[in-house]
């Protein structure tokens, strides 16, 4: 019995193995149940601002608890029965200066360290990959910008119907036929947005109908897509993977179904991948040429 669940246990950890569903590519960026961390870092941005998150978690854990500290001390200390008489002056010029100039140190400290992260992101390099994102109720629209190739992306198992039902037989097969298991039911994508590892691309975000937001939490980058305007993010991923992001931008009835997949590829991969895609005039299967 014990043998059996343990071989029940390790052909699911087989089964689950990502890297046997996407030939070779291990999905990375995902969310983790209960988890409340960053996603692993695949860019330098993602890297960036991740520091940035903890050095300045350690800078307000240091206010709170000396702000505690302080609480605590006039509460035991100027309390009516510990301090009967109380003092009756309204200055105290050497505090008031005190309090006014250690945030503003701290302030510019922050700001020394956060606004080159935040320039870096704003700062749009020239990219080696261009592709257009639009967001419609509810999917993406990509279009590789000079390269002739456009296509949608919906979710695998749209339109959501609803409910726990959602995940019929038919939606666990292609999930399934897309190298995917039910993990990532409401991640994954009919197709993905596939990227060289180690290039920069440049996405230029906006709406087709009204506002969505682009986003992939590992690679820390997020944007707002308005209609009738053209927005720009970059990245530069340095690790080959499948990484899962979300409309983050409330658009209606079926945002929360409208998820994002980037697959990250070698460079050749990713040539092979954009040539048969322009020869079909469609989508091709990315592991197609991964399996090669
Ligand atoms: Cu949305």
């Amino acid at each position: 019995m014990r043998l059996n669940s343990m071989m029940t246990g390790l052909m699911a950890s087989l089964l689950a193995t990502p890297t046997l569903a996407q030939e070779g590519l291990e999905i990375v960026g995902r969310p983790s149940d209960a988890g409340t961390g960053f996603q692993p870092a695949a860019t330098e941005l993602a890297r960036e601002l991740q520091w940035l998150d903890g050095m300045v978690l350690v800078i307000i854990t240091a206010i709170v608890l000396f702000v505690t500290a302080l609480l605590i001390y006039c509460i035991v200390r100027f309390n009516e029965r510990a301090n009967p008489k109380a003092a009756s002056f309204t200055h105290n010029t050497p505090i008031e200066i005190a309090w006014t100039v250690v945030p503003i140190v701290i302030l510019v400290f922050i700001g020394a360290f956060s606004l080159p992260v935040l320039f870096n992101q704003q700062e749009i390099p020239e990219g080696d990959v261009t592709i257009k994102v639009t967001g419609y109720q509810w999917y993406w629209g990509y279009e590789y910008v000079g390269e002739d190739l456009v296509y949608d992306s919906y979710m695998i198992g749209s339109p959501f119907t609803g409910g726990d039902n959602s995940l019929t037989p038919e939606v666990r097969e292609q999930l399934v036929e897309a190298g995917y298991s039910e993990e990532e039911f409401l991640l994954a994508t009919d197709t993905s947005v596939v990227v060289p590892v180690g290039k920069t691309v440049v996405m230029q975000v906006t709406g087709g109908d009204v506002i969505h937001s682009w986003t992939i939490p590992a690679f820390g980058v997020k944007q707002d897509g308005v209609p009738g305007r053209l927005a720009e993010l970059w990245f530069n991923a340095d690790r080959e993977g499948v990484y899962f992001g979300q409309c983050s931008e409330l658009c209606g009835q079926a945002h929360a179904y409208m998820p994002i997949t980037v697959k990250v590829v070698s460079e050749e991969a990713y040539e092979a991948w954009l040539a048969a895609s322009k020869e079909a005039g469609e989508y091709t299967d990315v592991r197609q040429v991964l399996t090669n």
